[in-house]
């Protein structure tokens, strides 16, 4: 165990994780998204100028591919040091991925706050399942995550300084990858990049009900995701959520081939009181009061949101 590591995890036996390098990494990995992402920020701007609460992320999502250790752990890690907990696994077979969930520590899941002083988000990372692509993609994918070595343990670090891991993909290879599973074009061009933040509906003001807010943002201009409906409701009800779709961004590939390529969203969740505390006054409500987690059927159809189906692109 090395010496950072040693540090660390003696400060989280004291139970005090490191708050400040928490908010600042999290921040770090907004930075870029921000850049690249105009209608996150166009929709962020909206919120804050029509809504009057607080604005607060429920939760960060990444992607990653599952193998040669550049999977779920390699971007896992960092928040675990820093005191998040693992939670539920979710699976998608037709997609040929899966995911985590991660929580952080209660008390920093619920206080007052917005933005990266407010509650800290959960982190929802996910994984293609290399092994069940086809020989051809697995070689791609191969090619690209076996550069990245030792390298993917700095997962993290990429994020923040927009960067990959390995070596800038051939357009070739974007294109192969696309037909078969745009999930891992799209992580081959994006890397370890912030997929997504969400607004964490329940908390604004007068914007407190995710239909409302749909409205809001469509009639603003804001296109947002329609596989299966724009709303996604779990089946207990307790968990709604909707998502722009992707911005496209230019990317110059391997010998300075250029071409339009999906990056980043931003979604919007809800999530309702439970029924055993329908009782509560609205002052007495919490994060914990309310349904947790995430649904598999409202996942699967949030992944569309970088699909050229959803973002209007020529598809490969
Ligand atoms: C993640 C899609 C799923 C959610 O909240 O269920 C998701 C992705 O597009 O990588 O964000
Ligand atoms: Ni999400």
């Amino acid at each position: 165990m090395n010496a950072l590591r040693a540090s660390a995890d003696s400060r989280l036996k004291e139970g005090q994780p490191p708050v400040p390098l928490m908010r600042s990494l999290l921040s770090a990995m907004v930075r870029p998204y921000l850049m690249k992402n105009p209608t996150a920020v166009a929709a962020l701007d909206l919120i804050r100028k029509h809504d009057g609460g607080p604005v607060c992320y429920d939760h960060f999502a990444f992607r990653t591919f599952g193998v040669d250790g550049c999977g779920i752990d390699a971007m896992s890690q960092v928040f675990l040091d820093l005191g998040y907990k693992v939670r539920d696994e979710l699976r998608f077979p037709a997609k040929k991925l899966r995911a985590l969930w991660f929580s952080p520590p209660d008390h920093l899941l619920d206080m007052e706050g917005s933005e990266a002083d407010g509650p800290l988000p959960r982190i929802f990372i996910s994984e293609i399942i290399v092994s069940e692509l086809s020989r051809e993609a697995q070689e791609i994918i191969k090619r690209y995550t076996s550069r990245s070595g030792p390298i993917s343990k700095y997962a993290a670090t990429a994020s923040v300084l927009n960067s990959l891991t390995w070596p800038t993909p051939h357009l070739s290879d974007y294109q192969t990858l696309a037909k078969e599973s745009e999930y891992a074009a799209w992580t081959l061009v994006n890397g370890y990049a912030l997929n997504h933040t969400t607004v964490s509906v329940h908390r604004l003001g007068s914007l407190r009900n995710i239909e409302k807010l749909n409205d809001f943002l469509q009639e603003n201009g804001i296109k947002l995701n329609s596989e299966g409906g724009i709303l996604k409701v779990s089946p207990d009800g307790g968990l709604q959520q909707s998502s722009s779709v992707a911005d496209t961004v230019t990317f110059t590939f391997a010998g300075g081939e250029v071409e339009q390529v999906p990056a980043s969203y931003i979604e919007f969740a809800e999530r309702l009181v439970l029924p055993i505390h329908g009782d509560l006054h609205a002052d007495q409500i919490h994060e914990w009061h309310r349904r947790d987690g995430f649904e598999v059927g409202n996942a699967d159809k949030i992944f569309e949101s970088t699909s050229s189906d959803q973002t209007g692109m020529r598809k490969c």
